[in-house]
């Protein structure tokens, strides 16, 4: 495709030619310009006409000797306007043209123009953004006699000559943008506007200089402090990036100012204690403390029961702010050092903040909360959760109104060149695709840091959209104040250590205008240094007296023992269905879905209520107790085994109706959203709604819980950890289709032996169940329990519509969850085999030939995997007193399933003498075959191992 992008220099003329060939062959501003016709543009700038005539003057459109008239002379004695002949229509309109190139070409590349770096390096320029290689030449004479009001520019000024120099200290100063990739036409002129305008960067007033400086001095200061007293302890200092503290303080009071109650912080370790201590407003006492190794943060604290806690740079916060637009909320989230990992966890936390859950559908008013998301240079390009969550922006059911993305651009990754590390020039790169602006700025102009910050929040206020800023700055030190920089970076080591800091050149700057003196400003720096060594003094008359340092192994706060009532009255499961089944007057359900739906009217009278319907009404029984619910994934809507229909489509027109988000005595949300084909950020989203909103049942599923194994990291460092790490709880539940059919190594397994591998001190709950009824229970008794634990559930396929997986009315209005299933039918005095198993294959065995008419195997079902029923399981084998041998059957692998985690209970659980065996898969690479018919063998064999005479 041919780019019309103004790079070339003959672009203006070229671009003409072949408006004279084909009109619609070019963009339709030039076409408007071009057709308004070079005389009506003589008549209305008679100034062109001179225009014209120096064109003339070697025939070709070159000016061949330059006439240099005075601009003056030009101003005074106008030819007057004529139309112009042909040619001259050409030349001139060649020429306007060229000037409309060069515009286009400050907006478009004068960021390769700016002088973004605070270590000098030469930016490379563009040859596009050069008068004089232009076709014409945009020579300075010419440039005097072309109209900037035709140039359609905001920058001041009467001709190009005017604007030009304008158009260079805008796009290619210390700040500069990339907007034109922008594919929304508004956007584009807004941004133009905004940006050439100035309006976002009006001077500062003089108090607000000094309280720059103020603020420079105790970021600069709380650092140098840091690294004094605790020589070589890591801190991740922020110096080289300083500014990015009074940037997130404008960022607070532009978030008030537009009405939100808090701002959601993600950022990884670099300046995380500077934040920590002067943008969350925590104590420096406490810093300190925790540099003395007397840990006293919260999150430890509050977790006297055997969790880990974190390192100092990983622990979240929450502070408070007062600002003259009210009090606002600042909350950073907790993070673990896999970086970008936090970024779709801060977006789902923001949303929950945003929702109000008391309607049905969840209100959502972005303007309550803001997310903040700080990254670095060498994570931004390259983890991929990164683009995952930056495709969330704007879903309806994702989206946070607008993200600031700040990358704390440094210019290096540990010891890594952008060289090494990305394929694009620039870090955020990526962002364009997502048709975001994007302002660059170098971090050792303070002001036009700040500038930036109000640009892109009022761009975010205009169009509710994510703006990024990349703040350009350097690494004082190394990666942290343990590394030598020199050893991999000696030229820029060298370079930083001539380069003054960002304070000490703004010092300088203000003390030059007079807007400070020398002495007060020294007088700010000793202040800064006193505060700190006097925190650091009252820190030491008490220490010992703090919490202990207590980490020790143990049990965190367990499951709440309370009684919890998952069964629902008949009558109202009753209601609820007929409510669940109904359709506003003239909606046409699908007539094939109509009669599946059917059946689940009669499913209450004549048994049969499937999975579906069970969780229906589990989820409509919450919402009318009150328990909003929130439920996305891959085709969530419907459900990947097209088992679900919780929302509707009209067959006649499209249109959806959810009759779960209608129930007239629901006084909570409902909330539904098929998901992007995403599982970490998707993940990682619900990971964080979840946690702000704790009241609430947030549910995740994986089309497959094959593909769960795409969001490892969220489940790793947030949903099995994060209450060890940091005492964050959250009840999110993970619905992980799971189960051997023949499908393949992909479609099969959720990898249960790894969840299982990560549970400990009942960090989460684990279950597999096998009938809707249990599936039932298990959901409310989720959203009930007082006590909040991530839960896993394998949840079946072939299950959602097997016959003797679905139960009566009776199960889900009496019953509850249970632990563990026995086998009804057996007869314990003549049991001398129990199968025990978990999830599907309980119906492969029961099914099975072998099982028929045999009185002495016994096939029960653990349904709750973590935490092992200890005592229902003892019970279980207990009830056998004949028993020799408990089977424990899976169609996983040996080293996956179950087995490996479960094992040493069972041998805990069974008498003396009672054997232990395994039937299963052996021990494999891959979870399961290829080829159905490999599966149906194997899946015979271990049935058969399992209940055969051996
Ligand atoms: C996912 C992940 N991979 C690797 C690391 C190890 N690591 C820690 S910091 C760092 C460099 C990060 O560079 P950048 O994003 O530019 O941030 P900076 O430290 O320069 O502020 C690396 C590779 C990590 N923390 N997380």
């Amino acid at each position: 495709m041919h780019e019309v992008d103004g790079l070339n220099a003959g672009f203006a003329s070229a671009l003409l030619e072949q408006y004279l060939e084909n009109p619609e062959a070019v963009p339709s501003e030039w076409r408007a310009l071009f057709e308004s016709g070079a005389s009506e543009l003589v008549a209305t700038h008679p100034g062109l006409a001179r225009l014209v005539e120096l064109l003339q003057e070697d025939g070709n459109g070159h000016v061949a000797t330059p006439p240099a008239p005075a601009p003056a002379a030009v101003a005074e004695a106008p030819p007057a306007p004529s139309a112009p002949a042909p040619a001259a229509d050409n030349t001139l309109l060649g020429a306007v043209a060229a000037a409309m190139a060069l515009v286009k070409a400050y907006r478009t590349h004068g960021h390769l123009a700016a002088r973004l770096d605070p270590l000098g390096s030469e930016p490379v320029g563009d040859p596009s953004l050069e008068p004089e290689r232009l076709e014409p030449k945009l020579t300075p004479e010419l440039q005097q006699l072309i109209p900037a009001d035709i140039l359609r520019v905001h920058v001041p000024g009467e001709t190009l000559a005017d604007v030009l120099p304008r158009l260079r200290e805008t796009y290619c100063g210390t700040s500069a943008y990339e907007i034109e990739h922008i594919s929304d036409h508004e956007q584009r002129v807004w941004l133009r506007s905004a940006i050439e305008s100035g309006r976002y960067r009006q001077p500062l007033m003089p108090d607000e200089r000094r309280r720059l400086l103020e603020r420079l001095t105790e970021v600069e200061g709380f650092e140098r402090y840091l690294r004094r007293a605790f020589l070589g302890q890591k801190q991740f200092s922020i110096e080289g990036l300083d500014v990015m503290i009074p940037m997130l303080d404008e960022a607070i009071q532009l978030a008030a100012e537009e009405g939100a109650h808090e701002v959601v912080f993600g950022m990884a370790h670099r300046g995380r204690l500077n934040v920590l201590a002067h943008v969350l407003g925590r104590p420096y006492e406490t810093i300190l403390r925790e540099f003395e190794g007397e840990r006293t943060l919260e999150a430890v604290v509050s977790d006297p029961e055997g969790g880990t806690g974190d390192v100092k740079y990983h622990l979240g916060a929450e502070g408070s702010r007062q600002t003259p637009s009210g009090d606002i909320t600042l909350t950073l989230a907790s993070n673990p050092s896999h970086l970008e990992a936090v970024d779709p966890v801060v977006e789902g936390r923001t949303r929950a903040e945003q929702t109000d859950r008391s309607s049905r559908t969840g209100y959502h008013d972005s303007s309550v909360a803001m997310p903040i998301q700080i990254h670095g240079d060498a994570a931004f390009p390259a983890q991929g959760v990164v683009a995952e969550t930056l495709n969330l922006a704007d879903l309806s059911g994702y989206s946070t109104g607008g993200t600031l993305h700040l990358i704390a651009n440094n210019q290096i990754g540990f010891t890594t060149d952008p060289a090494d590390g990305r394929s694009t020039r620039y870090s955020s790169d990526l962002a364009k695709g997502f048709d975001l602006p994007i302002v660059h700025v170098n971090a050792d102009d303070p002001e036009a840091a700040l500038a930036a910050v109000r640009l892109a929040l009022a761009f975010r206020r205009r169009f509710c959209t994510d703006a990024v800023i990349d703040l350009v700055g350097y690494r004082r030190h190394g990666h942290n104040e343990q590394d030598e920089a020199a050893y991999t970076q000696p030229l820029m080591a060298a370079r930083i250590e001539r380069q003054p800091s960002v304070r000490e050149q703004y010092e300088q700057e203000l003390v030059d205008e007079g807007v400070v003196s020398q002495e007060e400003a020294d007088a700010m720096a000793a202040e800064v240094d006193a505060r700190l060594k006097e925190a650091h003094e009252r820190l030491k008359t008490t220490f010992g007296q703090g919490v202990p340092a207590v980490a020790y192994e143990g049990r965190i706060p367990a499951s709440s023992r309370a009684e919890i009532v998952t069964a629902v009255g008949a009558d109202r499961l009753r209601a609820l269905n007929d409510e669940l089944l109904a359709v506003p007057e003239g909606f046409t359900v699908n007539p094939k879905l109509a009669k599946q739906l059917e059946r689940r009217r009669e499913a209450l009278d004549q048994g049969g209520i499937d999975w579906g319907q069970a969780e229906e009404l589990a989820f409509a029984s919450l919402l009318v107790e009150g328990i909003p619910i929130r439920l996305t994934g891959q085709d969530t809507e419907r459900g990947t085994f097209s088992h679900r229909h919780l929302v509707l489509h009209d067959a006649e027109n499209g249109q959806a109706y959810t009759p779960v988000q209608n129930l007239r005595e629901a006084t909570a949300s409902f909330e539904i959203h098929n998901s992007p084909l995403s599982e970490e950020a998707c993940l990682g989203f619900e990971y964080g709604y979840s946690v702000a909103a704790p009241e609430a049942l947030v549910a995740w599923e994986a089309q497959f819980g094959d593909f769960v194994n795409g969001a490892e990291v969220a489940i790793d460092q947030f949903i099995v950890s994060g209450l060890s790490k940091w005492g964050q709880t959250s009840r999110l539940t993970l619905l992980l289709p799971h189960g051997y059919e023949g499908n393949g190594p992909e479609h099969s397994s959720a990898r249960l032996e790894r969840f299982l591998q990560l549970a400990a001190q009942e960090n989460i709950r684990i279950a597999n169940c096998t009938t809707a009824a249990q599936y039932f229970h298990l959901m409310r008794r989720q959203a009930l329990d007082p006590s909040a634990r991530p839960l896993i559930v394998m949840t079946p396929k072939g299950l959602l519509r097997l016959k003797q997986a679905a139960s009566e009315l009776r199960e889900l209005a009496e019953g509850w969850f249970q632990p563990v299933i026995d086998d009804p039918a057996a007869d314990p005095a003549k049991v001398r085999r129990l199968v025990l198993c978990s999830g599907k294959v309980y119906y492969d065995l029961v099914g099975h030939e072998l099982r028929q008419d045999v009185d002495w195997i016994a096939v029960a079902r653990l349904e709750q995997l973590y935490p092992f029923p200890v005592s229902a399981a003892g019970q279980l084998v207990r009830r056998y007193p004949g028993l020799e041998e408990l089977v424990w059957a899976q169609e996983e692998p040996q080293n996956m399933g179950a087995w490996r985690a479960i094992r040493h209970r069972l041998e805990e659980a069974l008498p003396e003498g009672v054997h232990l065996r395994f039937a299963g898969r052996p021990w494999r690479a891959s979870p399961s075959e290829g080829y159905p018919t490999a599966h149906l063998k194997e899946q015979d064999r271990i049935v058969r191992e399992a209940l055969s005479r051996t």
